[in-house]
């Protein structure tokens, strides 16, 4: 609807001088629940304090494909907070970086890297089935001991060995120290970054002891030695004819610009400092591990609550790939409905809540609202992916909505569907993550059902709210699906 009376104001959470609308944001449920329900006093589109900045949450899908596609470069801009700046060293990366030149630099050279690795080549698909295949001995190892596992470090390593053989060329063994600091210490970032909003309200409690942002200090100082432990690897045994991975892609632009001088494009000009290239390494390999490891988790963690779904996939594996060999990528077709499982998973619990703030860089408006420039707005994809008037029961766990009346071919029903965001800011890893979101699931559930242990009762599916939503940790039984696959697949 066109409003005759031009551009007005959002409505507005009640505000007090410094410490803005903290008061009605005290709630017991998590950010992206409690921006849900604030819409029925507010209505879908509403604007708060946080201390000092002017935020507007976004509840509905109509505005959010305002914000993120039809005014996209409007709203391209990243807010600076004390726990970002702590991790890019001043937003000297992607996904938390401003937008500008070097932004746009660095999503180029990042962006054709992966298209490179990517489905026209077989190299990715390769390295995703050598992990499939050792995390599923793991799993046997398991089963025939009839032991329970905490499937989470093991997932990680899998998605880990994938991102690190394309950022690095290498991989991890279990059990390598180096690989257990790292399950650590982005643990402890994830649990940390963006997530004591205090910190990132009042900049100035910073003077105060803070448990928070030493943890992640910490945590960041041994992040950061292992990124330039393998940048100064890369750097000694360099060549220009060969491309292994992500880092050399990164350090050949670097060298080319440098070699370039006379150019009006200087190395320094588009931001191709070591400080820059070591961010971004650190976002695509922090986003590369956290997130597809997340919906692995909350793939699983569906799975168990509803076993019925579990054994439709299995026999539409049973049926489309049969035992005798394993799932590859040119199955994707003829699996639809793990396809719409995998959507429904990432429609139930998405990874990113809230995406990551956006920042309109000039006046603007969203709908009838005017938006001042430096306005942050969260686009709030929890009630885009929860919203009553898209989706028939949306809190309850249905693939069948992702596929036609037939049942044998995907859709995706709602405009209000958005896992990975849209337009300049959408994830640059889509397509990785669904190759390997497809692979490590259908290798896992062609081999065994999986299950809690006798006795113990079913994880919650209430999510831990950080800069990722995670599931809660528990212990997974496996079982062999059939003697005759283990004989025939056997790993
Ligand atoms: C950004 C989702 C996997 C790299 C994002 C955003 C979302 C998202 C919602 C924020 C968009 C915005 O702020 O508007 C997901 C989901 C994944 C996934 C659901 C897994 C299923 C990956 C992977 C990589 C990756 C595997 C790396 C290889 C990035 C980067 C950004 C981003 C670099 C920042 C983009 C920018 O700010 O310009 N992702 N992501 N993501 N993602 Fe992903
Ligand atoms: C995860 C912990 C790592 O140690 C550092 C890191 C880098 C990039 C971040 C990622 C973390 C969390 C998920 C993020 C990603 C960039 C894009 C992605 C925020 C903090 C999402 C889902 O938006």
């Amino acid at each position: 609807k066109m409003s005759r009376r031009g551009p007005q104001e959002p409505p507005h959470l009640p505000a007090l001088p410094v410490i803005g609308s903290l008061l009605s944001l005290r709630s017991p449920h998590p950010p992206h629940v409690h921006f849900k329900e604030l819409q029925q006093k507010y209505g879908q589109t509403y604007s708060l304090m946080m201390g000092s900045h002017s935020v507007i949450i976004v509840n509905q899908h109509t505005h959010a494909k305002e914000v993120l596609l039809k005014k996209g470069k409007t709203f391209a801009g990243r807010p600076r907070t004390v726990t970002t700046d702590i991790l890019t060293r001043d937003g000297k990366d992607i996904a938390f970086g401003d937008y500008s030149a070097t932004w746009r630099f660095h999503r180029k050279i990042v962006h054709g890297a992966l298209c490179m690795f990517g489905e026209g080549s077989a190299s990715i698909e390769k390295i995703i089935c050598a992990e499939a295949q050792s995390l599923c001995a793991v799993l046997s190892e398991a089963a025939a001991a009839g032991l329970a596992l905490d499937l989470s470090p093991e997932l990680t390593r899998a998605v880990t060995n994938v991102v690190c053989s394309l950022c690095f060329n290498s991989t991890y063994c279990r059990g390598d120290p180096e690989f257990e600091g790292m399950l650590h210490y982005s643990q402890g970032i994830v649990d940390t970054v963006a997530k004591d909003s205090l910190v990132d309200i009042f900049p100035w409690l910073q003077i105060f002891p803070n448990a928070n942002l030493h943890l992640l200090k910490q945590c960041v100082s041994v992040r950061d030695k292992l990124l330039q432990k393998k940048y100064d690897e890369h750097k000694a045994d360099y060549s220009d004819h060969v491309q292994r991975d992500l880092l050399d892609a990164l350090v050949r632009a670097k060298r080319s610009a440098e070699n370039n001088n006379t150019a009006e494009i200087s190395a320094e000009s588009v931001g191709l400092s070591e400080d820059h290239l070591l961010m971004t390494v650190g976002d695509i390999f922090g986003a590369g591990v956290e997130t597809t490891t997340t919906v692995l988790k909350w793939a699983i963690t569906y799975l168990i609550h509803y076993p019925q779904v579990q054994r439709c996939i299995q026999e539409e594996l049973d049926s489309k790939v049969g035992g005798d060999r394993s799932p590859q990528l040119s199955d994707r077709g003829s699996l639809p409905y793990l396809e719409a499982t995998i959507r429904e998973v990432l429609r139930i619990r998405p990874v990113a809540p809230l995406l990551i703030p956006h920042v309109a860089l000039s006046d603007t408006s969203i709908g009838d609202f005017a938006v001042r420039k430096g306005t942050r707005v969260i686009i709030n994809l929890w009630s885009l992916h929860h919203d009553e008037r898209e989706w028939r029961n949306p809190e309850l766990f249905d693939p069948g909505r992702f596929l036609n009346s037939e049942g044998t071919g995907l859709t995706i029903p709602s405009p209000s569907y958005l896992p990975f965001g849209a337009g300049l800011r959408v994830c640059l890893g889509e397509a990785l993550a669904k190759m390997e979101l497809f692979l490590f699931l259908s290798w896992i559930l062609q081999r065994f059902t999986l299950s809690v242990p006798p006795g113990h009762s079913l994880p919650s599916l209430e999510g831990k709210f950080g800069v990722v939503l995670q599931p809660v940790k528990y212990k997974v039984h496996a079982i062999y699906l059939n003697a005759s696959m283990r004989i025939s697949i056997s790993v």
